[in-house]
């Protein structure tokens, strides 16, 4: 190991759909955590693991910070996006530069009492250069002694600049963990996650918010991985529109999700997927803790 390794948690949060997920996954240079054009995507911590000649960065994927906590999920989820805040080496702060408003002011005013943040403004691509300026004027004002780099998680526009002012405040220290893992999490939970993306892009108003996805089985062969995953809902109309006309909507969904986890696993996969129902599962805890969603269970 060379002399001067650093090595540290980065906890990257932010209000809901500002990228985090999406630059988590452009740091890494691997697609561990699902997007979506909604907010409120991801419901765990998703470690995301980059070793370098001289670092490890262990990024911290959480949900977005919100205030609806009406149901037992939305708790856990509050719990999973601010409990970094302690416990991170660098807070990343992000900030979608086309909607800043009052809820990322109010963000920032809480990360106020803490050292050891960087603001993240991202989706630059989205504005004009005449158009940023202000707005990065505006964000620097209301946090006057933090770094603010403005980047696009998507197009991956200055991501080089981020990390190296990431690595730059990492303590010294050994690597956490060996050089080629690139999350905590199973294999079982990413495909579960897979599928939950494809249902989150798919479907339409409140529905994805009713559902998740567990995996029954998941075995490894020679030349295939079968894999069968059931996706609950909470009620029968809601399995009704999952499945869609004929099975089609179900299809889609499989063929999608089998597609993206060949990639992953660079293996022929073999994917099964069942639609049924749990009443009220997300306001349930005992069913949220079945589901994965307890704190810490390391997932599926
Ligand atoms: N134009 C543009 N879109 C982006 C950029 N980064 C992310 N997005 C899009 O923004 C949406 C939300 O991205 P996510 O990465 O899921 O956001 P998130 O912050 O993880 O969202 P939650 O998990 O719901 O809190 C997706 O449609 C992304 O493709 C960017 O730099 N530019
Ligand atoms: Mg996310």
């Amino acid at each position: 190991m060379k002399d001067g390794f650093r090595c540290g948690y980065v906890a990257l949060v932010g209000k809901p759909n500002t990228g985090k997920s999406t630059l988590m996954n452009a740091l890494v240079g691997e697609k561990l955590s699902i997007t979506a054009h909604r907010p409120q995507t991801t419901r765990h911590q998703i470690l995301g693991i980059k070793t370098g000649e001289a670092y490890q960065c262990i990024f911290v994927d959480t949900p977005g910070i919100h205030d609806n906590n009406n149901k037992a999920i939305h708790r856990y989820m509050s719990r999973a996006a601010t409990s970094m805040f302690d416990d991170a080496d660098l807070i990343c702060v992000l900030l979608d530069i086309s909607h800043f408003n009052q809820d990322d002011e109010k963000i920032l005013r809480r990360i106020g009492g803490y050292d050891n943040v960087l603001i993240v403004v991202n989706k630059v691509d989205q504005l004009s250069r005449a158009d940023c300026l202000p707005l990065l004027q505006r964000i620097s004002q209301q946090a006057p002694n933090l770094e603010c780099v403005p980047v696009s998680a998507l197009s991956g526009d200055n991501l080089e600049r981020l990390e190296q002012l990431i690595v730059a405040r990492l303590p010294v220290g050994v690597p956490h963990f060996p050089d080629d893992q690139l999350t905590d999490k199973s294999m079982r939970f990413i495909s579960a996650e897979i599928v939950r993306e494809k249902l989150f892009r798919a479907l339409q108003q409140e529905l994805p918010y009713s559902i998740t996805v567990s995996i029954d089985h998941y075995i490894e062969e020679a030349d295939i991985t079968r894999i069968s995953a059931t996706i609950w809902v909470e009620r029968k109309s809601q399995k009704a529109i999952v499945i869609g006309k004929s099975g089609s909507q179900l299809k889609k969904i499989g063929s999608l999700a089998r597609a993206d986890i060949e990639r992953l696993l660079d293996s022929r996969v073999y994917l099964q997927l069942w639609v049924k129902i749990r009443a009220d599962w997300a306001d349930d805890e005992q069913s949220l803790a079945a589901f994965g969603y307890s704190d810490g269970t390391p997932g599926l």
